[in-house]
């Protein structure tokens, strides 16, 4: 069954992770004006922006107990985007709606506030977990034209976060929708946590990435395979792959090393699980398990670097939410600092 199109990859990019400190919203703007200028922002929506940035930086510093800002380019073929993640341990917010109403500021100063927010960014979408912490997501995308509501930003997303002190990240995820002979789309997505961390983990990480771009296989267990090759000159890693075919609801994943899979019901969790060996290294006989994907359900792929007894209950309404808002809260309430943490998560057009 050949593919004749390999259309909207995405991949694990550069994250810059900032933490709420005194100097965050300066810090916050200069950033993202590199990255408005490297995705090709105009300079009315570099500066929208860049006040964005400075309402959620002030709304961190002045109501979460620990928060960081994360904020990347988001490219799917010749359309970029850049991405702003406000994410805090801080106390919720109890009435989402007054928060988001124009002229709340929730700085108190700034008087632009969550809403404002959500007025300048093409994307904006916000969860928030009483006593808990919020995350906030807004998309500021480059011309041709934005591309808000549904389409491959609204499909797959992930997040990385690299172990305290570290910038380079061992863990990545990569995506894409192809399409079958006939035309029948199907998503692939990998999870990759190259072994330990470090410089070492991320060239795993690069090279488990380039594998999955560039096979040719459409089957979870074949890709695996190519990926296998493409890291025996690395140190090794724990990968899985996984297919959702729309169509079917069905998910198939194929995984070797320790990574975790589930399929995120409101308030349910179906594993899929994955076989112990290092691929690179110890390629042991691959298992691919499947399972169903019903509506309103998501699939969802992390490293170790999130304690795996986080509960489904626990997070009241994430499935509704975009992909990147699952991946970015799950890895903020359920993600340690002591190792790489990533995440991807699949949603399905319902
Ligand atoms: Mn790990």
């Amino acid at each position: 069954m050949g593919t004749v199109n390999a259309a909207t990859p995405a991949e694990a990019g550069e994250v810059l992770w900032l933490l709420a400190d005194q100097g965050l919203a300066a810090a916050g703007r200069r950033e993202a004006a590199g990255l408005a200028r490297r995705a090709g922002l105009t300079d009315n929506r570099s500066a929208d922006l860049a006040l964005a940035v400075t309402e959620a930086a002030t709304n961190l510093q002045k109501h979460a107990d620990d928060g960081a800002l994360a904020l990347r380019i988001t490219a799917f073929g010749d359309r970029a985007a850049v991405e702003l993640l406000a994410l805090d341990s801080g106390p919720g917010i109890a009435d989402i709606g007054a928060a988001l109403r124009d002229g709340s500021s929730t700085a108190g100063t700034l008087g632009v506030g969550l809403g404002a927010i959500r007025r300048l960014a093409d994307e904006f979408a916000i969860h928030t977990l009483p006593g808990r912490g919020t995350c906030l997501y807004a998309r500021f995308t480059a011309p041709p034209g934005d591309a808000a509501g549904p389409g491959p930003f609204s499909q797959f997303s992930g997040l990385t976060r690299p172990i305290g002190g570290e910038t380079q990240c061992g863990d990545t995820w990569a995506a894409r929708e192809e399409r079958d002979a006939r035309g029948v789309p199907h998503v692939l997505v990998m999870m990759c946590d190259g072994l330990g961390h470090g410089p070492l983990a991320a060239r795993a990480a690069d090279a488990a990435r380039t594998a999955f771009r560039t096979s040719r296989a459409s089957d979870p267990a074949a890709i695996l395979t190519d990926i296998h090759a493409g890291l025996r000159s690395t140190r090794g890693a724990a990968v899985a792959v996984a297919r959702v075919d729309p169509a079917a609801r069905q998910v198939s994943l194929c995984g070797v090393g320790n990574t975790a899979a589930c399929v995120l019901g409101a308030e349910s969790r179906q594993p899929l699980m994955s076989v112990p060996g290092i691929v690179g290294h110890n390629f042991p006989r691959l298992q691919t398990f499947s399972a169903a994907l019903p509506p309103g359900q998501v699939l969802v792929l992390h490293s170790d670097g999130l304690n795996s007894r986080w509960q489904p209950a626990q997070f009241p309404g994430l499935t509704a939410q975009a992909p990147a808002v699952v991946a970015a809260q799950l890895l903020w309430q359920a993600g340690t600092r002591r190792d790489d943490a990533g995440v991807v998560v699949v949603r399905v057009p319902s």
